[in-house]
């Protein structure tokens, strides 16, 4: 056995007991090298687990493919496990902690016979942060080494600085819960029917069983940089958010930074880094999918991005939706989930241009345009590091962040949301955050298109009660000291409104900037608006559609405001609040009734 590189007494102590209950046959302390990824990376092409690509078109990269059952976050199987029922809330599944425990003891009693265990040091955020955000991940698979070294900061350097610090760290263990008995065959995605994501957010530790896929197994990600930390966040006054950040800078060199929220598979990652077809007009990409936010001495909100990589949304993704992801992926170093391989050893997917005449599909069967399914999973994934991002910000690496000047709600609604509209203020704000809805997504286990709330975008991300949470979206005004123009303002989005005959209203995509700009317009106390019940929107005539193919028909639908539309919204957010009882606070109730009386005088 090798010789533990740490004395962390803690890191210690937890690992041995992780390998008394899960038995591997080896422990390996990852270091991060570029030597240890060649190794793991070779191992898992040479067992079949991953196919390198040609390195003359996707350099030391690679092509995962999952079990057919195992392709996304398991929504009904993660658990919020608070010493009290009450503090998870009625929107996460809860079971206690003790039983909880005995549970999962049962199922990583030997789980990791046959295989290796992976200690994982790893940082969410940078290392010279103030308060570095350890983390540990014990792990079974090697595919989720390799992604962590992606996704996070993550090796020897990390432990150093963890023991040197004397700091504590997130205790996240992994297992895919599939042991191998002696001188039997792995198969190339172990998985186990029986899944559990579980949080324990009192003592900060994640357990997570039977599943490979992302959002489930790279544990630094939803489960730490989400699901605990948003409790760490509620109780230290800060924000842990399921955000975009970027840097947009107009013609006249102002800058701005922006925060979005938008649920799983609904355009954080393509915002983040758009190519806006407003000529003069430059974004640069801080972070697609999580923010850390805090309120600085100046009472401005700051964001910073923990993570390290992009683990997204490949469907879709090309050179006319998202160059600058393309030009990312181009430089290599990356693995690819669920896509199709093309005969020449590159990825393809749909959206990608027109579709070669043959491919190996994401279930390893042959494709061709005339095959009746898609050929990638549309929740296949690429994971690739941020650094090579063509138009990555330098505040990225910044550990004070970014301070934001705005914060776009989003959501995918067919009807009745109009393209932008602006809050009234902090806590109407807080009001289309706390309703936001949006049609489910392949990113869950789940139907896909039915319309659901999803407050903030962090509906399978709240590490607690959701009313609490929305309180604490409230108190946190006061970071601003009393100056509300500190506050960030807040806009609500709507990128995927349909016309009668199904198409979408709104190009999207670069054509994005366009909605940027009057929002900049807006920050700066100009851009016209109308006041409707639901906020301000924009007049037609205040969107800069300068060389823009939309018709005036299709503008004007896009930024409707359907009185009878939001009448049946009412009774929809009435259920919606009345879930949380006592805990929902009250000036969101007035924010309702205030509504309600406005569309009734519409
Ligand atoms: P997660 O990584 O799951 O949190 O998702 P995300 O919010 O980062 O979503 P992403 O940007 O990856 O977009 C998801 C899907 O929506 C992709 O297939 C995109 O092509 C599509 N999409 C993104 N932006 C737009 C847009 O402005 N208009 C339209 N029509 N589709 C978009
Ligand atoms: C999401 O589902 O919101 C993601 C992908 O960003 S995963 O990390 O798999 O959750
Ligand atoms: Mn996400």
């Amino acid at each position: 056995m090798q010789q533990p590189p740490t004395s962390h007494p803690r890191l210690l102590a937890w690992v041995d007991e992780v390998a008394a209950m899960t038995t591997p046959d080896r422990i390996v302390w990852c270091d991060g090298s570029e030597a240890e990824w060649t190794g793991i990376t070779d191992a898992l092409v040479d067992s079949g687990a991953l196919v390198r690509l040609d390195p003359a078109k996707k350099p030391n990269s690679f092509w995962a493919r999952t079990d057919p059952g195992d392709v996304a976050r398991v929504e009904e199987r993660t658990f919020i496990c608070s010493v009290d029922e009450a503090d998870a809330g009625p929107t996460n599944n809860w079971m206690a902690p003790a039983e909880m425990k005995t549970t999962m003891t049962e199922l990583y009693r030997g789980c990791m016979r046959g295989r290796t265990m992976y200690v994982v040091p790893f940082c969410m955020g940078p290392l010279d942060a103030p308060q570095p955000m350890f983390g540990v991940e014990l792990t079974d698979s090697p595919y989720v080494v390799a992604s962590m070294r992606i996704m996070t900061r993550m090796g020897a350097g990390v432990l150093t600085a963890l023991e040197e610090a004397e700091a504590d760290f997130v205790p996240a263990l992994h297992s895919v819960g599939a042991p191998l008995s002696p001188g039997e065959e792995d198969v190339a995605w172990p998985c186990n029917e029986t899944k559990y994501i579980s949080h324990f957010p009192e003592t900060r530790e994640i357990w997570s069983f039977g599943s490979g896929y992302g959002g489930n197994s790279l544990l630094g990600k939803k489960c730490y940089a989400l699901r605990i930390a948003s409790v760490a966040a509620r109780d230290e006054g800060w924000l842990a958010e399921h955000m975009l950040i970027m840097k947009l800078t107009s013609p006249e060199g102002q800058v701005r930074y922006i925060a979005g929220a938008f649920p799983s598979a609904c355009g954080k990652t393509n915002l983040a880094m758009l190519e806006p077809t407003l000529p003069g007009w430059k974004v640069e990409t801080v972070g697609d999918d999580i923010a850390w936010m805090r309120f600085g001495s100046d009472g401005r909100l700051w964001a910073t991005n923990p993570e390290f990589g992009l683990f997204g949304v490949a469907p879709g993704t090309d050179f006319h939706t998202n160059p600058n992801a393309m030009r990312t992926l181009a430089q290599g170093n990356s693995v690819f989930t669920n896509v199709a391989l093309t005969d020449d050893g590159d990825i393809w997917w749909e959206g990608m241009g027109s579709p070669p005449p043959h491919l190996t599909d994401w279930k390893n069967q042959d494709w061709t345009p005339d095959s009746t399914t898609p050929s990638s999973h549309p929740n296949s994934r690429f994971c690739t590091p941020i650094a090579q991002c063509p138009i990555l910000a330098d505040e990225y690496h910044d550990p004070r962040g970014v301070p934001i000047d705005a914060i776009l709600f989003g959501g995918r609604r067919k009807t009745t949301v109009p393209l932008v509209t602006e809050a009234r203020d902090w806590v109407h704000g807080v009001y289309l955050g706390a309703t936001l809805s949006s049609e489910t997504t392949a990113a869950a286990v789940g139907q896909v298109g039915v319309v659901r709330r999803d407050p903030m975008a962090m509906l399978p991300f709240i590490g607690y009660h959701a009313g609490d949470y929305f309180q604490h979206w409230i108190d946190m005004a006061k970071g601003a000291s009393g100056d509300a123009a500190k506050l960030p303002k807040v806009f609500y989005v709507n990128w995927f409104r349909r016309g009668d005959d199904g198409r979408f209203l709104w190009p999207g995509f670069g054509e994005n900037s366009r909605v940027l700009k009057w929002i900049v317009e807006r920050l700066d106390g100009k851009g016209e608006a109308v006041e409707t019940a639901i906020g301000h929107v924009p007049t037609p005539n205040a969107l800069d559609v300068t060389g823009l193919d939309i018709t005036p028909e299709d503008l004007a639908a896009v930024l409707e405001v359907d009185r009878d539309e939001w009448l049946a919204e009412i009774p929809q957010v009435t259920e919606w609040f009345t879930k949380f009882g006592d805990k929902l606070p009250a000036v969101l109730w007035a924010e309702l009734d205030a509504l309600r009386a406005r569309l009734a005088d519409a």
